[in-house]
C-alpha cells in the first residue's frame, strides 16, 4: 500500500469514527419529537438548532428530520410567529414555561408553551436540504406539506417586523440573533439601554453576589458565558416584552431593543429566495405583495454597506444609523447570496488575516482585534459550528471551494481535539460550553457526509 493510500484509509476510519460519535450525540439528545440542543442546560426545543439538526439527520433517517422541522410548526402561533423555543412538557419546566407565559398571548397556540420571540429564519434552509434527499415526488409532497407554515412564518416577518415596508426586518430582544451577547448588541445595550437597576448593581458591584445564583455556572466558572449584568439586562429586557403580551405595536411604542440585525436578515434574504425556489418547484403562489417585499429586501440590504469600513452592519431600526462593530455577522452577507463578488472578495480577505477572521482555527465570532475578543466568551470569541457552516455555505456559492475545503478540515480539527462541544477556542481550538451540543454533532455529519460527493 502506497502511503498516500495509507493516508487516505487512516482519514477514512477517523471519519467513521467521527460520525460514530455524532450520531450518538444525537441519539442521546433524541426526545422523541424533536431533539434538544444540550442535555442538561437546554432540555427544550430551538427554532434555528432543530433547523441545523434536521440539516444532519436528513442524512441517516429522512422521516426523523422531517419530524424535527414538523414539531418546530407546532408551536407556530396564529399570527404565523414561529418562536425561539417551545417548552418540554411537564412539572420540572413550569418555571421556563411561567418566565415566558406564552398564554398572554392571544396569538399563542393552545397546549403548547413557547417563548414570544423568534430566532433566525433557517426554516427554509432546513426545509430544501431535508428535501434534496428524497425522489422529486416525494419532496414535492413534502414541500406541499410544509408550505402553509413557511408561508405564514415569511409573511409575519415581513409585516410585522418591516412595519415601515422599508425591506429589512427588525429584531427585539438579543436572543432573536441567536447570537446572544454578541458586540453590536452589547455595546447599544451598555451605551444607551441599560436600566437604572443594573446600573446601580453595575455600579455596586453587587452584581457579583446576584451571579451566584445562575444556572448556567455549572457549564462554564460563572460570567463566562456572558456577565451578569448582560444576562440581567436580558431577562429585564424580556420581562418588558412579556408585560406587553408580546404585542409588537405596543412593544415598538417604548422599544428598548430595535434592530435590523445583519445576521437575522442575511438568513432572511437566503430563506426567501428559498420560499421562491420551493413555490416554483410546486408551483404555489406567492402572494404579489410578497413578492414585491422579496425583491425590495433585497435591494435595502445594499444599505447596510459602509463604504469607509467597507463592511456591512447592523442597523437602528428607527434612526437608520449603522451600529459599526464587527461580528461574524459581517462576513453572513455571503451566505445571504445578493451581494457583488467584489464585496464578496472584500469580506474574504477579512477571512485570510489573522488579525481579523482569520485565527489558526475557523471564524471567530468576534474579530481577533476588536477590543471584545475573549477566546472563550461565548459569542464574543469562540468558534462556533453553525456561523461557520453558513459561511462554508456562502463561500462555495461564490466559487471559494479552497476557503471552504480549510475551513471543514479546521472544524474536524476541533472535533478530533475537544467532542462535539457547544463552542470552541479559535487560537488553541479547546472546547467550551456545553458538551454532546446537537448541532455541532449534526453539522459535522453534514460535512463529513457532503465531504463524500
Ligand atoms: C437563549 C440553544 C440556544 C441557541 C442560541 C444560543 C443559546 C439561549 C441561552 O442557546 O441561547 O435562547 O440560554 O443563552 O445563543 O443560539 O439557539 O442552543
Amino acid at each position: 500500500m502506497s502511503s498516500l493510500e495509507y493516508d487516505i484509509l487512516i482519514t477514512m476510519s477517523k471519519n467513521d469514527d467521527l460520525l460514530a460519535a455524532a450520531r450518538n450525540v444525537l441519539q442521546k439528545n433524541d426526545k422523541g419529537l424533536y431533539t434538544m440542543p444540550a442535555p442538561g442546560l437546554y432540555p427544550h426545543q430551538w427554532l434555528w438548532d432543530s433547523c441545523f439538526i434536521a440539516i444532519g439527520l436528513r442524512h441517516d433517517d429522512v422521516e426523523r428530520a422531517k419530524m424535527e422541522i414538523l414539531s418546530l410548526l407546532r408551536g407556530q402561533w396564529s399570527n404565523g410567529m414561529l418562536p425561539h423555543i417551545i417548552f418540554s412538557k411537564g412539572h420540572q419546566y413550569r418555571r421556563d414555561q411561567n418566565f415566558w407565559y406564552s398564554k398572554i398571548s392571544p396569538f399563542a397556540p393552545d397546549g403548547v408553551a413557547t417563548s414570544g420571540i423568534t430566532q433566525p429564519p433557517m426554516l427554509a434552509e432546513a426545509i430544501v436540504r431535508v428535501g434534496e434527499k428524497m425522489p422529486v415526488v416525494e419532496r414535492r409532497s413534502w414541500y406541499r406539506q410544509v408550505w402553509p407554515g413557511l408561508l405564514a412564518y415569511h409573511q409575519w416577518l415581513f409585516t410585522e417586523r418591516d412595519p415601515h415596508g422599508e425591506g429589512l426586518t427588525l429584531q427585539i430582544h438579543p436572543w432573536e440573533t441567536g447570537l446572544d451577547n454578541t458586540p453590536p448588541w452589547m455595546g447599544e445595550m451598555h451605551d444607551h439601554l441599560l436600566p437604572w437597576w443594573i446600573r446601580a448593581l453595575q455600579a455596586t458591584k453587587t452584581d457579583t453576589v446576584v451571579g451566584w445564583f445562575r444556572r448556567d455556572s455549572h457549564v462554564e466558572p460563572r460570567g463566562k458565558r456572558y456577565s451578569t449584568i448582560d444576562a440581567l439586562a436580558m431577562f429585564d429586557a424580556q420581562r418588558r416584552l412579556k408585560r406587553k403580551a408580546y404585542n409588537i405595536q405596543h412593544i415598538l411604542d417604548h422599544s428598548l431593543f430595535a434592530i435590523e440585525d445583519l445576521a437575522f436578515n442575511s438568513i432572511f434574504i437566503r430563506a426567501n429566495q428559498h420560499l421562491l425556489d420551493i413555490a416554483k418547484s410546486t408551483r404555489a403562489t406567492i402572494p404579489p405583495d410578497l413578492l414585491g417585499r422579496i425583491h425590495l429586501s433585497a435591494k435595502t440590504f445594499d444599505e447596510l454597506w459602509d463604504p469607509y469600513t467597507e463592511s456591512y452592519y447592523s442597523r437602528d431600526f428607527i434612526t437608520h444609523r449603522l451600529i459599526k462593530e464587527p461580528s461574524v455577522a459581517s462576513l453572513l452577507p455571503l451566505y445571504a447570496g445578493c451581494i457583488s463578488k467584489e464585496r464578496a472578495a472584500l469580506l474574504i480577505k477579512s477571512l485570510e488575516n489573522e488579525h481579523l477572521f482569520g485565527p489558526p482555527y475557523p471564524v471567530p465570532s468576534t474579530p481577533v482585534n476588536s477590543p471584545w475578543f475573549q477566546p472563550n466568551g461565548y459569542w464574543q470569541g469562540p468558534t462556533w459550528f453553525n456561523t461557520n457552516w453558513l459561511i462554508i455555505d456562502g463561500l462555495k456559492r461564490y466559487g471559494y471551494k479552497h476557503h471552504a475545503a480549510a475551513l471543514v478540515d479546521g472544524m474536524h480539527e476541533l472535533i478530533e481535539q475537544g467532542g462535539y462541544r457547544e463552542y470552541f477556542n479559535p487560537i488553541n481550538g479547546s472546547g467550551h460550553g456545553a458538551h454532546d451540543f446537537s448541532w455541532t454533532a449534526a453539522l459535522s455529519i453534514d460535512l463529513l457526509q457532503s465531504d463524500k460527493r
